[in-house]
């Protein structure tokens, strides 16, 4: 009946408490399922594999309907030299613009071929502060600038090296964490700059300490108008994109987990200590957890931050933005 279903079917064998038990699960395979997974739910083990094989069997649901380009989209404030920057991407040797038809939905949509993968190039008109008394059209390209940053998959924010970090670029880099994007910082003008050996250090802990949100970040610093390292900005976007597909294993995670929590206690309120029973990672695209614990009211989130820095220790995560999610473990499966 489960195989007339048509649906992906997984073996768990249960009540596997002991080696033996576990080795007796082999013989499953007679029922022409696959392999058996062995677990014992009084124990609680081997439930981290089963899930995932259960995760692995899910359809895989495409991120971009549309189609399967990589869109990036570039986004800043006006001036800082967005389209310029589109213009020193066509213009080298290797972006061959190949027109996809169907793809276009937006006259400011490029696509292009970069290295065997389609990619999608989305100008948009620069996003001025919120608050403003905004004319009509500057309120139209300010929309178009936001659905440019919900269509994509990596932002790139451009700034202007001559201005430095603004309140404007602070609240554009807002725009594109509350839609979960993956983001490089790209400082343009470059070549207007001064520069001794340390300027780019400086001005890299600079714009970490005034968007302290976005320290996972890399900084790109070119020159559309020079083509200065402007070769580094695709290689960049597809490399932050891949990194957003990103999956750690169950038992890899849950290892992760109990090396931060030896390395670090977690947080005590009244005598009662924050309790890690188990993780899973549910979600790709922006990488999502879920941590189920003994009282959500116990974490606080500078240990948020601490477990997000141990997996990026290990896993990166370049330029994407991981989701922490916190459950309590209801009393009954105690
Ligand atoms: N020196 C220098 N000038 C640049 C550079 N990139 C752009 N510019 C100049 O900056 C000005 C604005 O460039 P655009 O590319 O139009 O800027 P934009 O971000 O697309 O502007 P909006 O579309 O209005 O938001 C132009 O005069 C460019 O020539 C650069 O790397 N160096
Ligand atoms: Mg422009």
């Amino acid at each position: 009946m489960l195989r007339r279903s048509g649906r992906p079917v997984i073996l768990a064998a249960n009540k596997a408490d002991n080696e033996a038990r576990r080795q007796a699960a082999l013989e499953f395979y007679e029922l022409g399922l696959g392999e058996a997974f062995p677990i014992s739910s009084l124990h609680g083990t081997g439930t981290g594999d089963l899930l995932d094989a259960v995760v692995a069997s899910f359809p895989i649901i495409e991120e971009t309907p549309e189609s399967e380009a990589v869109r990036i989209a570039i986004v800043g404030r006006p001036n800082v030299g967005k389209s310029s920057l589109l213009n020193a991407l066509l213009q080298q040797e290797r972006a061959i613009v190949s027109p996809i038809p169907g793809t276009t939905r937006d006259a400011l949509d490029t696509p292009l071929r970069w290295e065997g993968q389609e990619v999608v190039l989305i100008d948009t008109a620069g996003i001025r502060r919120r608050g403003r008394v905004e004319s009509g059209t500057e309120k139209y390209s300010v929309l178009r600038a936001i659905n440019a940053i919900k269509r994509s998959d990596v932002a790139l924010l451009v700034l202007d090296a001559t201005t430095g970090v603004t309140a404007q670029d602070a609240h554009v880099a807002g725009y594109i964490l509350e839609e979960d994007k993956s983001v490089i910082v790209v400082v343009n003008k470059w070549d207007l700059i001064e520069k001794d050996a340390h300027t780019m250090t400086e001005f890299t802990r600079r714009i970490r300490s005034e968007l302290k949100f976005l320290d996972y970040v890399p900084v790109l610093f070119i020159s559309a108008k020079t083509g200065k390292r402007v070769d580094q900005v695709l290689p960049m976007a597809l490399k932050v994109y891949q990194q957003r597909f990103e999956r750690i294993g169950t038992s890899e995670l849950n290892l992760i987990v109990q090396e931060a929590v030896v390395r670090h206690a977690p947080p005590s309120k009244a005598g009662k200590r924050l309790k890690f029973f188990f993780a899973s990672q549910v979600g790709i695209a922006p990488p999502t957890f879920v941590f189920f614990v003994n009282d959500e009211r116990l974490v606080h989130f500078t240990y948020v931050r601490y477990l997000e820095n141990c997996l990026r220790e290990r896993y990166g995560f370049l330029g994407t933005p991981l989701r922490l999610i916190f459950r309590q473990r209801s009393r009954r499966e105690k």
